[in-house]
């Protein structure tokens, strides 16, 4: 897979190299382009970004600009991902479907964002999605991109250690992980759940499965409404 971020603050995408990302890279497992948006600009003050039509605070990101940077670096095999708290949520789903795609462009906005129209050019040519992490406001694309390149790159084949770690995740049965333990026995008079030194996997499973469900159902309702009816069985509803 080829990842390839524009942005004006290149230098805040360099954690993309570092960890659990650099050793991917080195690997050759993906391919990861950083590049300046002024690059693209042809005026002595590399201006990217002008006043709004129609009034109002903040500065808009100039379409042609974006225009020249998008057409150098997407190709027919690009999806073209735009960060924006005004976008459809980002999900473990969707890193699923960003991990099986050839090649992704980010395309950081600052400001007030981007001039619409090179969302709309650019959807002529290639599948766009415009994404928000969360409900809150970041000042710019860059963290997102960084939560989001993060997600997918550990779903690809070969990246994590042990890839039984991402079929167990959190989200990947539609459920909030339970808690987890090491030794010792006791810390602090806090002892380890006596189930999970029982050796009896069936128990421990269930345990856990409990643990899960009662996490989701206090943390995050919202999920257990989101389950579909058949992935319930008896003792789920119980709990
Ligand atoms: Cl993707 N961008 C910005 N600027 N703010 C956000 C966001 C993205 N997701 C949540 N807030």
């Amino acid at each position: 897979m080829r990842i390839d971020v524009v942005t004006i603050f290149p230098e805040y995408l360099q954690p993309l190299r570092a960890a659990l990302l650099g050793r991917a890279i080195e690997r050759g497992l993906i391919e990861i382009g950083v590049h300046d948006l002024r690059d693209w600009t042809h005026d002595v003050h590399r201006a990217v970004d002008d006043a709004p039509y129609g009034g109002g605070p903040g500065m808009v990101m100039k379409p042609q600009v974006w225009g020249e940077a998008l057409d150098d670096v997407c190709t027919e095999r690009t999806r073209l991902v735009v960060p924006t708290p005004a976008g459809r949520p980002f999900t473990q789903e969707l890193a699923h479907a960003y991990a099986a795609e050839e090649h992704l462009v980010f395309a950081c906005g600052r400001y007030e964002g981007i001039d619409q129209r090179v969302v709309t050019d650019a959807a002529r040519r290639m599948p766009v999605d415009e994404i928000s992490i969360g409900d809150y406001v970041l000042v710019g694309g860059e963290a997102a991109v960084l939560v989001m390149v993060e997600a997918v790159v550990r779903l690809l084949p070969g990246v994590l250690g042990n890839p039984v770690s991402a079929e167990q995740d959190s989200f990947s049965d539609g459920l909030l992980e339970g808690p987890s333990y090491t030794r010792p026995e006791v810390w602090r008079e806090l002892a380890v759940p006596e189930v999970l030194r029982s050796g009896n996997h069936a128990l421990i499973d269930r345990w856990r499965r409990d643990q899960a469900l009662e996490r989701t159902y206090r943390r995050r309702p919202d999920l257990l409404d989101k389950l579909d009816e058949g992935s319930l069985d008896s003792r789920d509803r119980e709990v």
